[in-house]
């Protein structure tokens, strides 16, 4: 955990229906040690607030914003028209469109105003993008992302050995 607690991470979620996709990012966060706070913010039901959020964000601690959603999903450009902390978007898969809406209302956006946009349910890569932003200015963050990467090199390695040992039984 990093020294203060502090949450470092806004976590902001177009309806409580996307939590469930959510859950893998708030773990990732808790393993790479990174305080956040998450909270239910609508970005066409409850317009002001998602604006208020964004515009005092930075100024309450945070240094990145992941903001998810599904369907007609501008929640993410909402709050990155508001703020000049970097905005990571995730589309939620839900809906007719499995999602595919959600992406490109999240991805496309006008010149001047960015969200890096993970993929659909990416809930994982979000949190580690997160991460890697802070990190930049965090030598301790970063040492546990390079820590983090090192576990998926053994992660592959124990994946090869097994897929080698079934290998190695097809022959006989
Ligand atoms: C989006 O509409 C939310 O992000 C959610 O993915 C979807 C459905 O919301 P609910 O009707 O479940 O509140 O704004």
């Amino acid at each position: 955990m990093d020294a203060t607690n502090a949450p470092r991470v806004l976590v902001v979620m177009g309806s409580d229906s996307d939590f469930p996709t959510l859950e893998p990012c708030f773990r990732t966060l808790s393993d790479l040690g990174l305080a956040y706070e998450g909270v239910v913010c609508s970005a066409h039901r409850t317009p002001d607030r998602a604006a208020e959020l964004a515009k005092t964000a930075e100024a309450r601690g945070f240094g990145c914003i992941i903001a998810a959603a599904g369907l007609a999903a501008h929640l993410p450009g909402v709050l990155a028209a508001s703020t000049v902390l970097p905005v990571i978007g995730l589309p939620v898969k839900a809906g007719a469109l499995d999602g595919l809406d959600a992406l490109l209302a999240i991805v496309q956006m006008p010149p001047g105003v960015p969200v890096a946009t993970v993929a659909i349910d990416g809930a994982v890569n979000a949190a580690v993008l997160a991460a890697q932003v802070l990190a930049t200015e965090d030598p301790a963050l970063r040492r546990r992302l390079v820590d983090y990467k090192a576990s998926l090199v053994r992660s592959v390695e124990e994946r090869d050995a097994r897929l080698q040992a079934r290998i190695a039984g097809l022959k006989g």
